[in-house]
């Protein structure tokens, strides 16, 4: 479908751009700043921070008023992420502080898991506790069979807590349930993963295709401004999505595709530039192996092929292959950051990968710039112990392409097993609501349930602490120092987060949690200093700044050592895989034993009367983190279901009725989920925001409102390349009256 040019950019100049620019939200503020009316400028003070509301950690200033109270915060002009402009969500990180729901102070369980009861206690007790647990557990089975979930920036200092006790069994969601078959897929054509941010060189583009990825709802900060900035100069947009997202509604083409038939779109793509003979004859020779193989590979996948699956039609297919072509090499086929959809997901981001190669995107300007991050040296520590054990033993012969620890991996190998030398006896969680961001929660549960401790470490009453031994509140981002965050970007940069003020109530931070716990586990060798300032300033002073210069300027950006970002033309580039060219035929996938091309495979449709459950995002929310800050909360309060009017009107399903979800498995929603009948969702699928329906009473804005995806992905199609959990293989039908209690628990 083409959409209508004009109005198009008529929306991008005031649409996506208008989004990053936020103005501060100050639709809530607690009650003692609304009476004390503006804020004498002249006695604001500002600190420098990095947003710790998603993981684009946009650097900024979090100001306090004349009363020393947090104030605004808004975005560091020098800051590469976010050129200066914190999206809705960053100006909202205010509300995280003021949150009345935080936890306080530490907890200890007085009833069973899940029950949610829980005692006050010292910290000095909870330590004790945890410390006790944990030196039993390394004496019985191993200190390798403690594992710690870490979403987020103290996970460096518990990190090397964990590592100090004797565990390298540490992981973050942000891979098997997020970005990892992309890393594999880039990896083994390119040589190099991609990272975050991700280099795509948008703002010089001519032609981005989003494949399933919702720039503009995904408010990923730079790439957002860029994609505007594009759209504004003149790029085109190609959105392939069954939804008609904010992305989609602002591109030259939207092909609302069938879900789960993204490979054979891509395969088409590919036939009608190898077959048109779109790409360049010269390059191919120079760069890539394997393009021969790929040309016969793809030679019956045409655009009619394609048509059948997708349901995009063969004139369209073409079209868009030839705008790619034309816009080569400032072309980028994005490959999204959430790509665990449907289990192959590392072949069909091979496809994307391979694509990209065949037009040459690669360290092109407009297409991916090669990134650059400086070093920043640890502090220095005596030599971590040796692990015997680690969560791969419980996967003999799988998973050898994944680079980091899968999440979903560690939950596995918990769950008793009598072949296996460790299953895990202690879960660290810290800043990760693994109940709602883990798929097949009842595993998730089964796994919690043989364990001997779980801690949880998070600044709010989350689904997850509700099932924790012991609770650890950690004050929030604007109230502590954090690990230097070094990224990599078209310049390598590095930014400095500090307190703005002092933690409200008996909350600390990570890297004092880490050095605390470390003492009473006899680890104090491994914690040299004082305080993390000594930390700081020693690292910042081996490179040439110091804690005193980054207090001042908040971001500083260093020379590229490694020359050029872009790869001249003709010039000599030898790529980091075996072959030392960008690999259409993968060698590291055909020695693994998969196939070395992507092959398209079929997946389940859903049956009469069932709609397949897609997801995403909402600009003003990040996951589950944010739906009880109350300054995001009054922006949107609960999350909705898409419902296509043809399907609506099948089950007399009117505009805002609230109704239930019920999945293919019998598991039907907890709350009600209002609807949102609209022509902008294909009729086979039905869409909703992730993070909502918090089931967690202690959350006082957000339980109970809207439907939770996790809770209806019961079907888990894993990736048999790199363990990633695909999320996208579950239907739901419609309750239209509210169901029994039983119904709802079965
Ligand atoms: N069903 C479903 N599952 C998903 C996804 C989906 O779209 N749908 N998305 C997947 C993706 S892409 C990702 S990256 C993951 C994200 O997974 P998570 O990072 O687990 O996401 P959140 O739900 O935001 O959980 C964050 C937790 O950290 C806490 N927290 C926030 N700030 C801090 C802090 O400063 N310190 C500490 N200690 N805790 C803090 C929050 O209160 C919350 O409990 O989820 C994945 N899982
Ligand atoms: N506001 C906000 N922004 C965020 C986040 C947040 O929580 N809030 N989280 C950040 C994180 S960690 C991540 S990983 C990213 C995730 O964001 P992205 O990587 O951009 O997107 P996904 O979550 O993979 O996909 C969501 C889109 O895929 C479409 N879709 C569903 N099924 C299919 C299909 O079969 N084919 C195609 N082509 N499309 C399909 C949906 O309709 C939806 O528009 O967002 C990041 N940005
Ligand atoms: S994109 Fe928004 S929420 Fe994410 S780090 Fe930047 S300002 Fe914060
Ligand atoms: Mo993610």
């Amino acid at each position: 479908m083409k959409t209508n040019r004009r109005k198009f950019i008529k929306i991008s100049s005031v649409g996506a751009g208008s989004l990053a620019l936020a103005k501060p939200v100050l639709g809530w503020l607690p009650k003692f700043l609304e009476s004390e009316g503006p804020l004498d400028d002249s006695k604001a003070k500002k600190f420098p921070t990095y947003c710790e509301i998603c993981f684009w950690k946009c650097a900024g200033w979090t100001y306090t008023n004349d009363k020393g109270k947090i104030w605004k915060i808004i975005g560091n002009d020098e800051d590469l992420h976010s050129n200066g402009r914190f999206c809705p969500r960053g100006t909202g990180g205010v509300g995280m502080y003021y949150d009345e729901d935080r936890l306080k102070t530490p907890l200890i369980r007085t009833n069973r898991r899940g029950k949610e009861e829980f005692r006050k206690a010292s910290w000095d007790e909870a330590f004790d506790y945890i410390a006790e647990r944990m030196k039993k557990i390394a004496n019985k089975y191993g200190p390798e069979c403690v594992a710690l979930f870490t979403h987020g920036s103290g996970g460096h200092f518990l990190g090397h807590m964990l590592k100090a006790y004797g565990s390298n069994n540490i992981t973050a969601p942000s891979y098997a349930q997020c970005r990892g078959p992309r890393e594999v897929a880039f990896f083994a054509t390119f040589g190099r993963g991609l990272g975050s941010p991700e280099p795509t060189d948008i703002r010089d583009t001519k032609c981005l295709v989003l494949i399933g990825s919702h720039l503009g709802e995904n408010m990923h900060n730079g790439q957002v401004q860029e994609m505007s900035d594009a759209i504004d100069k003149g790029a085109t947009i190609i959105t392939v999505d069954p939804r008609l997202s904010t992305a989609a509604s602002k591109s030259k083409y939207w092909l609302p595709i069938k879900p789960a038939t993204d490979l054979a779109l891509l395969l088409a793509w590919i036939h009608v530039i190898i077959n048109e003979n779109l790409y360049d004859e010269a390059y191919i020779k120079k760069y890539t192996y394997g393009f021969e193989q790929l040309k016969e590979h793809v030679k019956n996948m045409t655009p009619e092929w394609a048509y059948g699956i997708t349901t995009i039609q063969p004139h369209i297919i073409r079209e868009t292959a030839r705008e790619m072509a034309n816009a080569s090499p400032a072309v980028i086929i994005h490959p999204g950051r959430h790509v665990t959809w449907y289990g192959d997901d590392t072949q069909r981001l091979r496809a994307v990968a391979i694509l990209n190669g065949l037009l040459g995107s690669w360290g092109k300007r407009g297409g991916f710039y090669l990134p650059e991050k400086h070093h920043v040296p640890e502090f220095p520590h005596p030599k971590y112990p040796t692990p015997t054990k680690s969560w791969k033993d419980a996967f003999p012969g799988q998973y050898n392409l994944a680079a980091e620890t899968l999440a979903s991996g560690i939950c596995d190998a918990t769950i008793p097993n009598p072949d296996r030398s460790c299953n895990f006896k202690a879960w660290i969680i810290n800043g990760t609501n693994l109940i709602e961001t883990l798929p097949d929660r009842k595993k998730t549960l089964s796994a919690m349930e043989s364990l001997e401790l779980i801690v949880a470490i998070d600044t709010m009453p989350m689904e997850i602490t509700g099932y924790a031994d012991v609770i650890l509140p950690e004050c929030t981002y604007l109230e502590r120092y954090d690990d230097i965050r070094v990224a990599q970007h078209r310049e390598p940069q590095i930014a400095l987060r500090m307190p703005a003020a002092e933690p409200m109530y008996e909350s600390k931070p990570d890297w004092w949690i880490a050095k605390e716990l470390g003492k009473r586990l006899g680890l104090e060798d491994y914690f040299p200093y004082e305080n993390i300032e000594e930390v700081l300033d020693w690292q910042l002073k081996q490179i040439g700044s110091s804690l005193e210069e980054m207090q001042r300027i908040g971001v500083k950006t260093f020379p590229r050592q490694e020359g050029s970002p872009y790869i001249a033309d003709g010039e000599d580039y030898e790529f980091n895989t075996s072959t030392g060219k960008i690999e259409l035929y993968s060698l590291a996938l055909e020695d693994e034993g998969f196939d070395p091309m992507p092959v398209f495979t079929a997946h389940p449709q859903p049956e009469n009367g069932f709609y397949r459950l897609i997801y995403g995002r909402a600009p003003m929310h990040t996951f589950s983190r944010t739906s009880n800050n109350p300054n995001l909360h009054d922006l949107m309060d609960e999350n909705s279901v898409w419902i296509n009017p043809k399907v609506a009107k099948l089950w007399g399903i009117k505009n805002d009725q609230y109704i239930w979800l019920k999945n293919q498995d019998g598991i039907v929603s907890t709350f009600a989920v209002k609807a949102r009948v609209t022509e902008r969702i294909r009729w086979d699928s039905v869409y909703i925001v992730h993070g909502f329906g918090h089931a967690n009473k202690r959350l006082s804005r957000a339980f109970g409102n809207g439907a939770s995806d996790t809770q209806l992905i019961t079907n888990v199609m894993t990736d048999p390349i790199m363990g990633g959990t695909g999320m996208r293989g579950n239907f739901v039908t419609f309750l239209t009256e509210e169901p029994s209690k039983e119904e709802v628990e079965s």
